[in-house]
This record gives structure tokens, sequence and C-alpha cells, in this order.
């Protein structure tokens, strides 16, 4: 008889997972469930915002020259006081630092490194639509001590796991260790995320794309015939789509992944590299978009074979149903005269 009261909490389901992985002795149990301690952290504050007076500028620029909310502070912060003192990380990299992020004097580093964006599409965060925290594992090259950029600067082949929490309607944790992607949604009265997507599969080709349009006279000739393609402008290769932009890649990426589509992040004459970081959003998307049954590109290589090179390395991104991410490959390759 069905077991009517049987939850799988987050806990349980990577424990069993982990017999899957034997080398890993629990640490990666540990780290997946140091980050999702992290993400109800932040969840807290979000829900918050508008009562504390947290939402607004923190009178700060970042790296990247945006100015950083005070919820970007506190996530990042978060994250990391999070994941610095347990043993099991040699060092972070994270969207908001300039650079590596040593584990502090006291504690000992551990055998991973991880990378994240502590809050991405936060500028969606003043006017209530979804934000995200992604992030990605690789285990460390360099054999002892603090971790090195060496350790980050890996390419996502060798990503051991990587996932995303979406701070939506509700808060939803999805990760990947290459076996599948899981989802967990939080239950808010007991403080636990339980299974509620198991083994998340994409659909082969989706009903939606999603891009910035008014991006479109800034773009290649080539990506402008493909964005023209799901218009419904190349019914011979590929039906019309319905566009659906949030601007907010977390919350773009999980509806295509679940409803199947594609999101774009072409380089444009403004972002001439492409908005997106490489180690922070694209490598951990591309990840969940494989394992999912999906394609990452650049609009030709695969995003996961391209070797980092800088902390803060941006690249182009198309990301999504297999059959769709391929059509923009093969209509970039026809129009730059690639086989
Ligand atoms: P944001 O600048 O709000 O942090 O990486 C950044 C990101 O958001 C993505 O989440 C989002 O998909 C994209 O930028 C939106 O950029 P545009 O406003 O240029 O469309």
């Amino acid at each position: 008889m069905l077991n009517r009261t049987m939850v799988i909490t987050l806990e349980r389901f990577i424990l069993e997972q982990e017999a899957l992985q034997p080398d890993d002795r629990g640490e990666l149990t540990n780290l997946l469930y140091d980050i999702a301690l992290g993400a109800k952290l932040i969840a807290s504050q979000i829900r918050r915002a508008g009562l504390v007076n947290i939402v607004g500028t923190a009178a700060a620029v970042n790296v990247q020259g945006e100015e950083q909310q005070k919820l970007d502070v506190y996530a990042n912060e978060t994250l990391q006081n999070a994941l610095n003192h347990t043993g099991r990380v040699c060092a972070m990299a994270s969207e908001e630092d300039e650079g590596l992020i040593p584990i502090p004097a006291g504690y000992s580093p551990g055998r991973y490194a991880v990378m994240f964006d502590p809050l991405d599409g936060s500028s969606n965060i003043d006017v209530n639509a979804p934000v995200g925290t992604i992030f990605a594992i690789t285990h460390r090259l360099s054999s002892e001590g603090q971790g090195t950029e060496r350790d980050v600067l890996q390419p996502g082949t060798e990503l051991v796991a990587a996932g995303y929490v979406i701070y939506g309607s509700s808060v939803m944790m999805v990760y990947s260790t290459g076996n599948g992607v899981h989802g967990f949604t939080l239950d808010p009265t007991i403080g636990e995320f339980l299974l509620s997507h198991e083994n998340i599969t994409t659909p082969r080709t989706g009903k939606y794309y999603s891009v910035n349009e008014s991006n479109f006279g800034r773009w290649s000739s080539a990506v402008q015939r493909a964005v023209r393609g799901f218009h419904g402008d190349d019914p011979a290769r590929i039906k019309g789509k319905n566009s659906r932009y949030i601007g907010s890649l977390v919350a773009d990426f999980h509806r295509n992944l679940i409803a199947g589509g594609v999101y774009l992040y072409p380089a444009d004459l403004k972002n001439v590299h492409g908005k997106l970081r490489l180690l922070y959003e694209c490598n951990p998307m591309a990840f969940l978009a494989e394992a999912a049954g999906g394609k990452a590109t650049d609009g030709s290589r695969r995003i996961l074979e391209i070797q980092p090179t800088s902390l803060h390395q941006r690249t182009p991104l198309v990301i999504g149903s297999a059959e769709d991410v391929d059509y923009v490959s093969t209509v970039i390759a026809e129009i730059e005269g690639r086989p």
C-alpha cells in the first residue's frame, strides 16, 4: 500500500545518490547540503525583501561595473559563510568578487572548488520577479593547501555537480551530479527541500524561445536569421515558437528546461563576447541542460568544452532543447560559410 506520509528530502535523496558515487566519501553530499542551507537563508531574506528596507542598491559597484543590490551582497556573504568553514572546499569564486575567495585562516581547505553566481537576475529584485542562485563544483587539481585559480579554471566537462535555486512563486533547488537532473521544492512550513521533480528531461524541441530582442539590430546577420526561424520564417526546417523572456537566466532556463525551448544570449555590438559568465552561469546551466538531454553551445562550440582562461570570462550562450540549439548552430554555420 502507498505510504502517504513518505516524503523524500534533499538530504535523503543525495545520500541515496551518493551510493552511486562511492569515491566521494559523503563530502559531495554534505557540500550540496551546505549550498541548500545557504539557499534557504537567502530565500528567507528575499521573502522579507519589501518589509525590511533591504531592497535597493548597496551603493557599491561589483567587478562587472554593475550596481550591486543589497541582496546580492547578502547572498554572496551567505554562500561563502555556508561553505568556507566546512573543510570540504579549497577555494570559491563568485560572480561578485574579482579574485579567488580563499578559505579563512583557521579552517582547513578541502577537496572541492565551488563557483557561484549568488543572485542571478538581480535587476529583477525590485519588481518582485524571480531570481536565482547558480553553482558549480569541481574536484581540486592542486594537491593541498589553499586552492588556486587552476582549480576553478577547468572546462565544464570536469564539473562533478552543478545546479541552481530559483526563488519564484515557490523556491526550488535543481541539481545534477551528472546522473539525472532532480528538482526539490522548499516546503516553508518545515524548512526542507522535498523531491518534487525526479529525473527531469527536457523535450527534444520546445514551445518557447527566450532572448532579449531589443538587441536584434546589434546581432550578426546569422543570429538574426536563426531568431527569424523561431518567429516562423523558416517553416520547412523549424516550427515558429512563442516568445518568453523574463531577463532572469535561472527563471528563463527553468521554464524552458521543463516545457522545452531555447534561451539565447548571443554576442552583440555592445557585448562582443556575449554577456553571461562562463564559470558562474554558462557552465553550470550547460551541465544541467546536457544531463537533462538538451544542449548548450556558444553558437558553434559546446560550452562544456571551452577552456576558461579567466575568472570573469564571458561567452555567448545558446541553451535548451537539443533540436532548437542545433538549429541555431546550423543556421550560423551556413551563413558564416562553415561546414
Ligand atoms: P542580471 O543582469 O539582472 O543579473 O547575468 C545576468 C542577467 O541578469 C541574466 O540573469 C539575464 O538573463 C540577463 O542578464 C538579462 O540581460 P538583459 O537585461 O541584457 O536582457
